[in-house]
C-alpha cells in the first residue's frame, strides 16, 4: 500500500468579486476516502481550508488559503504519490505553479492531476513536465488502478481514463473509462481529513448559510448536453443515482459526527426523476429527520409538479434553484438547453406556494445574442419577479473549458490560453470584471447590462412583494441567511475593507500585512451565533 498525498490548491480570488464561497472540496474528499478504504495511507492538504482568512497576492491575482511554499512544506517526506485536484480552469495557473514547486522538492514522486480542468485541457496541462498523469472524469476507479500500477511498476498503457507523457514521445490519452454504476459502495467523502469545522464556521456554503452546512451528492452526471456546460465532457450523458436511503444514511452520519443540520445538494441536476426525489423525501420523513436541505445548483423541471414541491418542502427543503438561463428562445435553442420556460414558471409557482425560497440562474451575452435577445431576458426577469422568484444569479456568458462552445471558440482562435484568460474566467462572479464573448457588446456594455438586469429583477421583485425587502434587511442585521443574496450582503459587509482596497487598487504593500498580503476584517471570524456544540442561527 502507498503513502498518498491529496492536495487542494488555494482558492483564486479577485478583490472585487461578489461574495465568497468556502465549500469543502467534495471531489478530492471522495478520492481521499476511496484511497483510504483501499488501505493506502492518505494525507490531505487542503490549501483553502487550512487558512480561509488569509489572502495573499499571487501572480496576476490573489490566493485565499495557505501559500504554495506552505503546501510544499506540509507534504509528508515519505509520500509516494501526489494527487492534486484542479476543478476550475481559473485555478490552473496556481495549480501549475504548485506542481512546479513540488517537483523541485520531490522530483521522483509522480504527480497526478484530476478534476474538470485536466479533463478539459489535458494536452495543455501535460505540456508541463511537472505533471506526470491526468485522471480524466470520474476519478475513483482510475486512481485506484493508477496508484496500483505505480506501486508495482507495471505499465499504465491499458488503464482507462488517464493521460500521460510518453517519455518524450508526445502525449498519450487512453480510452475513456465507463462511468461507475454503483455509487452506493463508495465510502463517504473523507471530511475527517480536512479542516471541516472551519468551513462550517465561516458560513460560506453554496446556498444560504442556514446552519451547520455540508455539501452532499445524491446523483452524478446529467442526461442533457447544453453546449455551454462541461457536464457532457466530464460526466457523459449518464445520470446515475445513489439509493435515496443511502443518501439519508450519509446525512444521519454527518449529523452525528459533525452536528450538521443543513445539507446542500451539489448535484448537476438533482431532480430529474420524480420517483427518486419522492423516495428521498419520504425516507427523511419516515426517519423523522429534522434538517434543512437546499438545491443551490440549477435543477431541471420536467418532472417537477405540485406534489414534488409539497413533499420536498415537508421534508425540509428550504431553497431551490431553477435555471431558465435566458428569456430568448433563440438563445436557449442555440445552447441546446432543451428547456420549456413554461415548465420553469410552473415549478417556481408550486415551490413558492409550498414555502420554498426560489433562485433563478440567468446568463446574458451568449456569443450569438442580439439586443433583442437580451431584451427578452429582461422581460423574463420581470416575469420571474412577478411569479415570486426570491432572487436570481445573473452571470455573463463565459467560455468555460470543457464546454462545446469553448472548443469551437478555441478552434476559431478566439481564445488564447494564457494566464489572463484562465484567471479571467473568474469574472463570472465579479461585477466589475466582465469579458464579453459577443461582438455586439463590449466588456463595459455587458457589465452595465448585467447590473441593469439585477436592478430590473430586484426592483420588480420588491415592488411586487415589499415585505421581502424588509425581511432580508432584518435577516442581514441579525446575521441570518435565508437566501444567497443575504449571504452575499453579509459576506460583503464582512469584507468591505478588502473589497474597497481591491476596487481602489491599493491592496499592494500593506504595512500591517507585509508586502502583498491582504487582511480581511474580523467579523467573518467564527462568531457566537455559530457554536461548536452544533446549535446555530436557524429559525
Ligand atoms: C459544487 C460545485 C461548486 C462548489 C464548490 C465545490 C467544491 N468545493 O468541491 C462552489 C459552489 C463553491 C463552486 C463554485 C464555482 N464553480 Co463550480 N461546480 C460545482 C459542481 C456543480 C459540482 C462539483 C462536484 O462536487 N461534483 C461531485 C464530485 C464527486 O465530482 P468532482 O468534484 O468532479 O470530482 C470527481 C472528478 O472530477 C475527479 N477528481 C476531482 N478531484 C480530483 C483529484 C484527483 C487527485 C483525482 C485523481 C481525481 C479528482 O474525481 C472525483 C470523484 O469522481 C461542478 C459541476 C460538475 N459536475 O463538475 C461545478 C464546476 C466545477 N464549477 C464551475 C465554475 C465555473 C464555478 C465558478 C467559477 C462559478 C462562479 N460563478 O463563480 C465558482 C468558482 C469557485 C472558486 N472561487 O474557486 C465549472 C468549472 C469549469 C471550469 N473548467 O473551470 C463547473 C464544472 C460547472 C460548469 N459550469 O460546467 N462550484
Ligand atoms: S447546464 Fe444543466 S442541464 Fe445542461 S448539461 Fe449542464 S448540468 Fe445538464
Amino acid at each position: 500500500m502507498a503513502n498518498v498525498t491529496i492536495i487542494v490548491p488555494p482558492q483564486i480570488v479577485t478583490l472585487t468579486q461578489i461574495g465568497s464561497c468556502g465549500v469543502p472540496p467534495i471531489g478530492a474528499s471522495y478520492i481521499a476516502g476511496y484511497m483510504e478504504k483501499l488501505g493506502h495511507t492518505v494525507e490531505v492538504i487542503d490549501g483553502l481550508g487550512e487558512d480561509m482568512y488569509k489572502y495573499t497576492k499571487w501572480g496576476i491575482s490573489n490566493v485565499r488559503g495557505i501559500t504554495i511554499p506552505e503546501i510544499v512544506n506540509r507534504i509528508p517526506r515519505d509520500t509516494e504519490v501526489i494527487g492534486i485536484s484542479n476543478m476550475w480552469s481559473h485555478a490552473w495557473p496556481v495549480t501549475r505553479d504548485l506542481t512546479i514547486e513540488i517537483k523541485k522538492v520531490y522530483p521522483k514522486v509522480p504527480i497526478i492531476l484530476g478534476g474538470v480542468n485536466p479533463t478539459s485541457l489535458t494536452e495543455q496541462v501535460l505540456s508541463y513536465p511537472s505533471v506526470d498523469y491526468c485522471v480524466l472524469g470520474e476519478g475513483e476507479e482510475t486512481m485506484r488502478e493508477l496508484v496500483a500500477a505505480l506501486e508495482s511498476g507495471s505499465p499504465v498503457k491499458d488503464i482507462k481514463g488517464i493521460a500521460y507523457r510518453n517519455n518524450g514521445n508526445g502525449i498519450v490519452i487512453n480510452p475513456k473509462r465507463e462511468r461507475r454504476k454503483d455509487l452506493d459502495s463508495l465510502p463517504y467523502p473523507a471530511y475527517h481529513k480536512i479542516p471541516l469545522e472551519t468551513y462550517i464556521q465561516i458560513r460560506q456554503p453554496h446556498g444560504a448559510g442556514r446552519g451547520r452546512s455540508l455539501p452532499i451528492i445524491g446523483t452524478r452526471g446529467c442526461p442533457f448536453s447544453c453546449t455551454f456546460c462541461t457536464a457532457p465532457k466530464v460526466w457523459s450523458k449518464d445520470w446515475i443515482t445513489r439509493d435515496p436511503s443511502r443518501v439519508v444514511d450519509e446525512i444521519q452520519y454527518h449529523m452525528e459526527k459533525y452536528k450538521a443540520d443543513d445539507f446542500q445538494f451539489e448535484d448537476l441536476t438533482a431532480i430529474t426523476d420524480k420517483d427518486w426525489i419522492m423516495r428521498f423525501s419520504e425516507e427523511l420523513m419516515r426517519r423523522n429527520i429534522k434538517i434543512s436541505w437546499q438545491l443551490p445548483c440549477g435543477t431541471r423541471t420536467e418532472t417537477f409538479d405540485e406534489e414534488v414541491a409539497r413533499t420536498i418542502s415537508k421534508a425540509g427543503c428550504t431553497n431551490i434553484t431553477f435555471a431558465p438561463e435566458s428569456g430568448s428562445v433563440d438563445s436557449l435553442r442555440w445552447v441546446q438547453k432543451k428547456l420549456d420556460l413554461n415548465n420553469v414558471y410552473k415549478a417556481a409557482r408550486y415551490s413558492v406556494k409550498a414555502g420554498i425560497t426560489v433562485c433563478g440562474f440567468v446568463v446574458i451575452g451568449f456569443p450569438n445574442e442580439t439586443k433583442e435577445d437580451i431584451k427578452n431576458t429582461f422581460k423574463m426577469l420581470r416575469k420571474l419577479a412577478w411569479i415570486g422568484f426570491h432572487e436570481v444569479s445573473i452571470t455573463t456568458f463565459t467560455a468555460i473549458p470543457g464546454s462545446e462552445i469553448f472548443y469551437e471558440l478555441l478552434k476559431e482562435k478566439k481564445v488564447e490560453l494564457n494566464d489572463e484568460f484562465y484567471v479571467g474566467l473568474l469574472c463570472m462572479s465579479d461585477l466589475m470584471a466582465v469579458t464579453s464573448w459577443n461582438s455586439n457588446f463590449t466588456d463595459k456594455q455587458l457589465a452595465r447590462l448585467r447590473v441593469r438586469a439585477y436592478m430590473n429583477f430586484f426592483f420588480f421583485a420588491y415592488l411586487f412583494r415589499p415585505w421581502r425587502f424588509f425581511k432580508s434587511f432584518k435577516n442581514v442585521i441579525l446575521k441570518r441567511q435565508e437566501n444567497k443574496l443575504e449571504k452575499v450582503v453579509y459576506d460583503m459587509l464582512c469584507k468591505w475593507r478588502t473589497n474597497l482596497k481591491g476596487i481602489l487598487g491599493i491592496h499592494k504593500n500593506r504595512k500591517d500585512g507585509g508586502e502583498g498580503t491582504l487582511l480581511t476584517t474580523s467579523c467573518c471570524q467564527p462568531d457566537s451565533l455559530m457554536k461548536v456544540d452544533g446549535s446555530s442561527n436557524r429559525t
